[in-house]
């Protein structure tokens, strides 16, 4: 039976992570992962996670089923932190949403239900893109090209390409976007850009489906919301896969959800008892601890407030890892201007190092970072950062 199975290729990030954890050296440094690392080095265990986890212990809930779109004051609250807590089409019933299995489950069940709705589809992710999206969308069945989004010369966006090849692409094709904090390059579009973007969706008749798995990694919660928001005012119909990985610090507790804008109230209905359908057949319904602890705090004005203070906390501390780095390459004498990566929003740098370059790094210095150059600036801290720059200047 499975003689003839071959080797698969191992995931390019998370293959890097076993990697690092193979090798023996003390000061090596993985910027491979996108993932929050505190100035301890560590993934913190959020005080408002903490807090809700105890409740939730000391409640001895029981672990009955859930409902297969999840629970219903997660789905809720969701829906709020996406599309604003005065939301017209919040107030009017049109936006489905259902608990998922993290941004990965939510953008796997809205690709199966598109699969259903526009099986013959192209689908158009970002050049580059966070690696599994083209295989995701491959493998729910859809072609699946690319559209130009980084200019390498520049390091930020190519608003004439992209726009360009979105009008270029047949009508009604489903267009994957990152709301915020774009994965691997983290440029994003200006509201401006995003205005243009829309428009030229719009008149393709195309199906956007925003990806958004950093909320309140870039500018804040609410800001980084702005392209949701934009398109819920839009009057399109459009799909949105988000996250609570990174946002709540819980990557393996998979929380996350697919909310859908629909027409109209009765449309709502319908879409919503298709994408249970599609959640049956996968793996029935979704588990309870991670929603239940994001639900709580969402829903309870003291753990909220915690929660933004210590998100405010991660944003910072990046935001001040890219500043310093930026400052440290410069007195490390690197031969190339660096002050791109203070432009940069969300947890990565395209750092423009060359996949060699990155190849040294990793042989030389145990520092891991992706082949295309990307680097997880969230994994910097004050004690690695000069060991760092010194081992990029070297490098250049
Ligand atoms: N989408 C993007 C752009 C991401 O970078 C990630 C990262 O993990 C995901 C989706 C998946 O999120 P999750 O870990 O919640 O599945
Ligand atoms: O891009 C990253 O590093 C994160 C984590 O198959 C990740 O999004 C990477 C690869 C993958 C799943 C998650």
């Amino acid at each position: 039976l499975f003689s003839a199975v071959e080797m698969a290729p191992r995931d390019p990030i998370l293959g890097l992570t076993e990697a690092f954890n193979a090798d023996t050296r003390p000061t090596k440094v993985n910027l491979g992962v996108g993932v929050y690392y505190n100035e301890e080095g560590r993934i913190p265990l959020l005080r408002a996670v903490e807090e809700a986890e105890k409740a939730r212990i000391a409640a001895h809930a029981p672990r009955g089923y859930l409902p297969i779109e999840g629970i219903g004051a997660y789905d809720q609250a969701v829906q709020k932190l996406l599309f604003g807590n005065d939301s017209a089409l919040l107030a009017d019933g049109r936006v489905v949403t259902a608990q998922a299995l993290g941004g990965t489950g939510a953008l796997k069940v809205g690709a199966d239900f598109l699969k259903r709705l526009l099986p013959d589809a192209l689908v158009a992710i970002s050049d580059p893109s966070w690696e599994n999206h083209r295989a995701l969308f491959e493998s729910a069945g859809f072609r699946v090209q690319s559209y130009r989004y980084y200019d390498a010369a520049s390091h930020g966006l190519n608003r004439a390409g992209m726009l360009e090849d979105i009008k270029a692409l047949p009508a009604r094709s489903i267009v994957l976007l990152h709301a915020c904090c774009h994965n691997p390059t983290g440029v994003d579009l200006s509201g401006d850009d995003w205005k243009q973007v829309l428009e030229a969706i719009r008149e393709g008749g195309h199906v956007p489906f925003l990806d958004i798995a950093y909320q309140g990694f870039g500018d804040g919660i609410e800001e980084d919301a702005a392209a949701v928001r934009l398109f819920a005012e839009s009057g399109l119909q459009f799909f949105v896969s988000s996250s609570f990985s990174k946002s709540f610090s819980l990557y393996g507790e998979r929380v996350g959800a697919l909310s859908i804008v629909t027409a109209s109230k009765d449309e709502a209905a319908r879409v919503l008892s298709q994408v249970k359908r599609v959640i049956r057949t996968n793996y029935s319904n979704p588990p309870t601890h991670g929603a239940s602890v994001v639900a709580s705090v969402l829903n309870s004005p003291e753990l909220r407030a915690l929660w933004e203070a210590e998100l405010a906390e991660m944003r910072g501390r990046i935001q001040s890892m890219r500043q310093a780095m930026v400052e440290q390459l410069a007195a490390q004498g690197a031969k190339r201007d660096f002050a791109f990566v203070a432009q940069q929003r969300g947890m990565f740098s395209y750092s423009g190092l060359s996949a060699e370059q990155v190849e040294r790094l990793r042989s030389e210095f145990g520092i891991y970072a992706v082949a295309t150059g990307r680097i997880c600036v969230a994994a910097l801290n004050q004690r690695n950062l000069s060991s760092v720059t010194q081992a990029i200047a070297q490098v250049l």
